[in-house]
């Protein structure tokens, strides 16, 4: 790490989410250097042009672009956004395939200019590529990560707080295991304000609705694909969600954030990528809280677990 920048990031894939983090980096100010590649030269220059105009108006740094992954010397975080998307009549396999191959060759074009990022993986199906990443890197499984459930707990929190007509922040509350169809919001632990769901229901007199799980859940589960079909894509949550992984390790700040992280034993959970309540410092991830779960949520994250597994094994890891 004495070669990195300890505030440099790099960024590969120009696209809406490479777009979005880099606009929302140099909107917080969180990084003194930030380089975005992508294959498309012209986008990664358009966008660097675009966002070098808003540097009098925001926080200066020094920004580049271009196809080269010389650009990721000397980043201490590499973010992995590119990645195809599904063709139509494609199968998920076969995009899982084709996004493999993309992540392989971008993963040693990485290492051979920066031999110990941590790298965040965003190019989906995120759990695979993550484990991709990490088989092909060699690097520590604290170093290779991905945005995981981030985005996915934020719209939980959203969702609840708009129930209960309060601030998402003063919740506590987590999407874990697959970033995907297979993941389980943990109701057994959210946390309003430092009081449990159950106690603050008993005690509101706001008179709204028993909480509809099955629905806010669904809501979670599917608000990706209702923003897809209506906008094309979704990039602001993820790009927020990715500064807040940043922010956690360039300040050491040890956050708690559902990230998606090699599993090493949790719950008997082995070799698979997936999220759980993760510390997030200075060197990727730095522990689990894998404190108990009800035997439903349990046996759920279990079976997300098995999804995941068999898609790795469906790329011949
Ligand atoms: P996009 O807008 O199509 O951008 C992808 C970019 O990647 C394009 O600019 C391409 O030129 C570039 N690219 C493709 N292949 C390469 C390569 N080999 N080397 C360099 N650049 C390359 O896609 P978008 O930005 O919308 O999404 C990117 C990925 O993020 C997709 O896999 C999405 O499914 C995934 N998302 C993951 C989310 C998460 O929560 N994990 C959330 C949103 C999107």
């Amino acid at each position: 790490m004495s070669q990195s920048n300890r505030s440099k990031v790099a960024v590969i894939g120009a696209g809406n989410v490479g777009a979005a983090l880099s606009f929302a980096l140099t909107m917080k100010g969180e990084v003194r250097e930030l380089a975005v590649i992508d294959q498309d030269i012209k986008k990664a220059e358009g966008e660097v042009m675009d966002l070098g105009h808003a540097m009098a108006l925001a926080y200066p740094m020094q920004i580049e672009a271009g196809d080269s992954y010389e650009l990721c010397a000397g980043a201490r975080i590499v973010v992995v956004t590119a990645g195809a998307a599904q063709k139509p009549g494609e199968t998920r396999l076969d995009l899982n395939k084709r996004n493999a191959v993309i992540v392989k060759d971008i993963v040693h074009k990485i290492l051979e200019h920066n031999p110990n990022p941590i790298l965040i993986m965003v190019t989906n199906p995120v759990d695979v590529m993550t484990y991709v990443a990490l088989k092909e890197s060699g690097l520590p499984p604290a170093q290779v990560i991905s945005s995981g459930t981030v985005l996915d707990s934020a719209r939980f929190r959203y969702l609840l707080a708009n129930h209960f007509r309060l601030d998402p922040r003063n919740l506590h509350c987590h999407v874990i295991g697959e970033h995907g169809d297979s993941e389980l919001a943990v109701w057994s632990r959210v946390n309003i304000a430092g009081v449990s769901l159950q106690d603050f229901c008993s005690t509101c007199d706001r008179e709204c609705r028993r909480v509809d799980r099955d629905h806010i859940e669904r809501q979670v589960r599917e608000s990706a694909y209702e923003i897809i079909d209506r906008k094309g894509s979704t990039a602001y949550g993820i790009g927020l969600a990715l500064v807040r992984i940043i922010r956690s390790i360039l300040r050491h700040e040890e956050s708690v954030l559902t990230v998606s992280s090699l599993v090493q034993g949790s719950y008997g959970i082995r070799d698979v990528c997936l999220s759980l309540p993760s510390i997030v410092g200075s060197s990727g991830v730095e522990g689990v809280l894998d404190a108990s779960l009800d035997p439903d949520e349990e046996a759920a994250l279990h079976r997300s677990a098995a999804v995941l597994r068999e898609q790795i094994e469906m790329l011949g890891y």
